[in-house]
């Protein structure tokens, strides 16, 4: 018998000889109270099966016990299944990890011939990387609350603990302060190609940030600087330098529409590049304090993400001096600063930053030196390499959404043929703190939008972040991945997410 099919593939599995478990309406539970409403909303969806809570003893017993996983490579995070006819047990070496083996338990539930089952079967799993991120860029088009909470849901499925929220750039500030009110007055009310705005009250941010932590996931916010600002210049003018525009803007404008940026005026296109804020003006620096200051109080993550990509409109000593400074002012804030690889152009900036790569697989030209920076530093990267696990490229068939500039098309088995490890060369898992999927809004407007783009590609993303690298593991092979993520689809289909049926994978 095959394996039961479990994404990302976990760090150990054997399937078990005996009969398999039978999941029936008198099916008890007892454990973790948490745990069990977790499993319970995914049975419920999944087969129409509610479990019974019962006080010991029960056919499925969620614990959480602080040895798990000692023989894996760290026990935060990990759990352990045992399944056989009688019982069913989960046992997380913390709440973390125990939410992650009910996700497991919700992937190994299948139907056989009447009968929702669950094979017999031993797991023992812990991740690869310690952070698992996803990145929605709700500035080009802004996505509500409730369309974030779905996607925590989803991506938290995949065992993914970090979502990266890209809350401003040229085209909108998405993120109320209290200390800069003038920027959801001024700079959130429209989005690309005139589409409505928004922006999240801070009461909204709070519920974003209690949600993804029911669902072990923190929040990185980034406030993208000293590029990507323009929206910051509708609302502090005297931030702002005048847009400079590159010749690419007008060829992209002329793909994508949309004009040329205008001072004080909202920018509804795509091209990038053009906004700077004023580097040698201290103006610039008490905004940023009060950004960063606010957003600092406001985020238990340790993280806070300041930028730093594309900012072609300001000269290399002005961009080396501001992130220079900026990393320096969130360190003090007590957060560990992140930021695009492009920051590690600074040799000076703040140790503890890390970086966040997004160049190819295969590094072009001074991408890997400027990522190499934050290593040097004693720091570790993000790998989020964009011809790769950029969710918003086009696939090579189906939804005409997306864009090609990252070598795109881009199909599943591009997003999972990728080695973290061989990616930047000579930084190997140590230099490594994980991998994000960057998922950007420039044509994406709607839920729907969203699963279809990172679904099935997110798993992808999940698999290079959480499972035993290639070569070390039979599951790590791409036959593997694409029947495992066939076999995905019921339990997907249950959860509402829209996924793109790409004809790369074997549905179910
Ligand atoms: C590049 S790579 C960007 C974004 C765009 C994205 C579109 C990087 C850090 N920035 O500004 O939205 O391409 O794919």
């Amino acid at each position: 018998m095959s394996l039961p099919a479990v994404v990302p593939a976990p760090a150990s599995i054997e399937a078990g000889s005996g009969a398999p478990f039978r999941l029936t309406s008198a099916t008890t539970v007892s454990g973790e109270p948490d745990a069990a409403t977790a499993l319970a909303s995914i049975l419920t969806a999944r087969a129409g099966l509610t479990p019974v809570a019962a006080e010991a003893s029960a056919d499925i017993e969620l614990r959480i016990d602080p040895s798990t996983g000692s023989g894996a490579s760290g026990a935060a995070e990990s759990y352990r299944i045992a399944v056989d006819e009688a019982s069913v047990s989960v046992t997380g070496a913390d709440a973390t990890g125990l939410f992650y083996g009910v996700q497991t338990l919700g992937q190994l539930l299948t139907r056989d011939a009447g009968e929702w089952i669950i094979p017999a079967v031993a797991i023992e799993d812990a991740p690869r990387f310690a952070y698992r991120g996803v990145m929605l860029d709700v500035a080009r088009h802004f996505h509500g609350v409730d369309t974030v909470k779905g996607y925590i849901d989803r991506a938290s499925s995949l065992k993914f603990n970090a979502l990266h929220l890209h809350l401003t750039d040229d085209q909108g500030w998405r993120i109320q302060l209290d200390s800069r009110p003038e920027l959801t007055v001024k700079a959130s009310g429209t989005a690309i190609g005139g589409d409505p705005g928004g922006f999240y009250t801070k009461d909204d941010y709070r519920e974003i940030v209690e949600y993804a932590a029911s669902r072990h996931m923190i929040v990185v916010p980034e406030v993208d600087m000293p590029g990507h600002t323009h929206a910051v210049g509708l609302a502090y003018p005297e931030l702002a330098e005048d847009p400079v525009i590159q010749d690419h803007m007008r060829d992209v404008i002329d793909q994508y529409g949309g004009e040329l940026p205008v001072p004080g005026v909202p920018y509804e296109a795509l091209a990038v590049g053009f906004s700077s804020l004023k580097i040698h003006d201290e103006a610039t620096y008490e905004f940023v304090a009060d950004v960063f200051g606010e957003l600092a109080a406001m985020t238990p993550g340790p993280y806070l993400h300041f930028g730093g990509d594309e900012s072609l409109a300001t000269q290399d000593d002005d961009f080396a001096y501001f992130v220079t400074r900026v990393s320096a002012l969130v360190a003090d804030l007590g957060k560990t600063p992140v930021a695009w690889h492009e920051a590690g152009s600074a040799k000076d900036i703040a140790d503890t930053t890390i970086g966040q790569y997004w160049g190819y697989v295969t590094p072009l030209e001074g991408f890997a030196e400027k990522a190499q920076t934050f290593v040097d530093n004693g720091a570790s990267l993000i790998l989020s390499p964009a011809d790769a696990i950029y969710l918003d490229m086009k696939y090579p068939s189906g939804p005409e959404l997306g864009l090609t500039w990252a070598n795109g098309p881009t199909s599943v088995q591009d997003a999972y043929s990728w080695e973290p490890a061989e990616v930047v060369p000579g930084v190997g898992d140590e230099g490594i703190l994980g991998v994000e999927a960057p998922l950007w809004t420039e044509t994406i407007r709607t839920a729907a939008d969203i699963d279809t783009m990172a679904f099935p590609r997110a798993a992808a993303a999940a698999e290079a972040g959480w499972s035993p690298r290639t070569g070390t593991s039979d599951l790590r092979t791409r036959e593997s991945f694409r029947a495992r993520v066939g076999a995905l689809g019921p339990l997907w289909t249950s959860m509402g997410i829209g996924f793109h049926p790409s004809e790369e994978i074997p549905w179910v």
